[in-house]
């Protein structure tokens, strides 16, 4: 009883310092019976500072400059720690200080602007063509700030240990993990970067690398980038919208200011490869987990978050099962939430798996006959369903401006998986 004063500081500590996030404490049930004194609003513990957190001023810039002198494809991998430390207009200001290209991975799409000419977009599995191109083919020298460099935005793991440059983190266990780096910083991004920067213009005759902005430059027209990608079917069927029409006309329609939430599936896939983002947190998936059903609720949160903006929800059928009650909490506390539910009537994910590489033997891929405008009405939403991808973006335009929360069904033609596909 006498550690729960302690140990809860602690947890709230935690969550806010450092690498922020949730934290989980258990309580054993018999503790739950008892009482404690109120604690008083006594200040939280001051964070501690992180294990290996190194001094900017005893920091080698120099040497790290030096090295990035000799590349020729250099890039920014810019994580989702760059957000998180607010660190995204001293990062933006390094890479135009030196030209260097950069993307972002799919946690951070939107930290820095996917518009600008450096800009390779998000990377990884579902990432941009250009990006992987750009990373696999070409760079020798990664730049990378505030990421784990988990499987998905690494192309499984497929980078070359030796061009890691450089990897900055708040975390030191993060700080080798998967990848070294040959220079290593443990601390807080936002200084980190200012600092970089003032050294790089220092010497900034050192730095232009044209040939990697004319090699950005050259990737992004020849396989297209973003909405100008080019798909072997992206017409509508009779009945159905096509799911890489209906992906682009997301991106196309929704202001920055929106904040796309994206589930998992084959619509998180287009979603995370075909919308373009420029704004810090415009963009939200549960990449790590990949937990399907997260963007029904998560963008509940994030509207009650971001009172009277709008939320966009992109969302499977399938997902949509798993946590669709959750459109009764937006209502009843007074959320604004738009979920476009992509309606295939199937897992697409499984069940185009088991047409392309099980020989067509299907197994528990088939959804449920379900009326989602039904369903959605019932909880106290506005619903529509469309077939065809005119109608669609009539419908979306005008329940993005109006009040409240609101659902659009779909009808997706089952028959077109994601494609390219780095997965497998
Ligand atoms: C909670 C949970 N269960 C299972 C999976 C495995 N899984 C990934 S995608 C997917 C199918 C998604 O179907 P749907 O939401 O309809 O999206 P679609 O692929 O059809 O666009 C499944 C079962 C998962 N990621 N999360
Ligand atoms: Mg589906």
């Amino acid at each position: 009883m006498e550690d729960i004063e302690d140990v809860l500081r602690q947890a709230i500590t935690e969550m806010e310092s450092g690498r922020p996030g949730p934290v989980f404490v258990e309580f054993p049930t018999n503790v739950l019976h008892e009482e404690v004194a109120s604690a008083g609003p006594a200040p939280v513990m001051a964070p501690e500072p992180l294990q290996g957190e190194e001094t900017l001023d005893t920091w080698d810039f120099d040497a790290l400059l030096d090295d990035l002198s000799k590349a020729r494809y250099p890039l920014l991998l810019i994580g989702a720690g760059v957000r998180t430390a607010k660190a995204r207009d001293a990062a933006l200001e390094f890479a135009e200080t030196t030209g260097i290209p950069f993307v972002t991975t799919t946690l951070a799409k939107g930290t820095l602007p996917e518009g600008h000419p450096q800009s390779l977009g998000s990377c990884g599995i579902w990432g941009q063509p250009a990006a992987r191109e750009y990373i696999l083919e070409h760079t020798d020298a990664i730049m990378a700030l505030g990421t784990t460099f988990q499987e998905l935005s690494s192309y499984g793991w497929r980078i070359k240990p030796d061009n890691v440059l450089l990897r900055v983190d708040i975390d030191v266990d993060e700080l080798s993990r998967n990848y070294a780096g040959r220079h290593r910083f443990c601390g807080n991004l936002r200084p980190f970067m200012a600092a970089l920067d003032r050294a790089a213009r220092q010497r900034s005759n050192d730095f232009s690398f044209s040939e990697a902005q004319e090699r950005v430059r050259a990737l992004k027209d020849d396989v297209g980038y973003y909405t100008t990608i080019p798909h072997k079917h992206e017409a509508d069927t009779e009945s159905a919208v096509n799911p890489v029409a209906l992906v682009k006309a997301i991106s196309d329609l929704t202001p920055p200011e929106v904040t796309v939430v994206s589930d998992v599936g084959e619509n998180g896939a287009w979603s995370m490869y075909l919308i373009e983002r420029s704004v810090p947190g415009s963009y939200v998936i549960n990449a790590g987990l990949g937990s399907m059903g997260h963007s029904a609720a998560a963008a509940v949160g994030v509207s009650l978050g971001r009172p009277g903006k709008k939320v966009v929800s992109i969302c499977g059928d399938g997902g949509l099962m798993m946590n669709g009650n959750e459109i009764a909490t937006a209502v009843r506390d007074g959320a604004s939430v738009l979920w476009v539910v992509f309606n295939n009537g199937i897992l697409g994910t499984q069940k185009h798996y088991q047409r392309d590489y099980l020989d067509g033997r299907y197994i528990a891929c088939e959804m449920p006959d379900v009326d989602y405008c039904a369903y959605a009405r019932s909880m106290g939403a506005e619903a529509a369903r469309v077939t065809a991808i005119d109608d669609f973006r009539k419908v979306f335009a005008q329940m993005l401006t109006a009040p409240g929360n609101a659902l659009i069904e779909v009808v997706v033609d089952p028959e077109v998986k994601p494609e390219p596909c780095y997965f497998y």
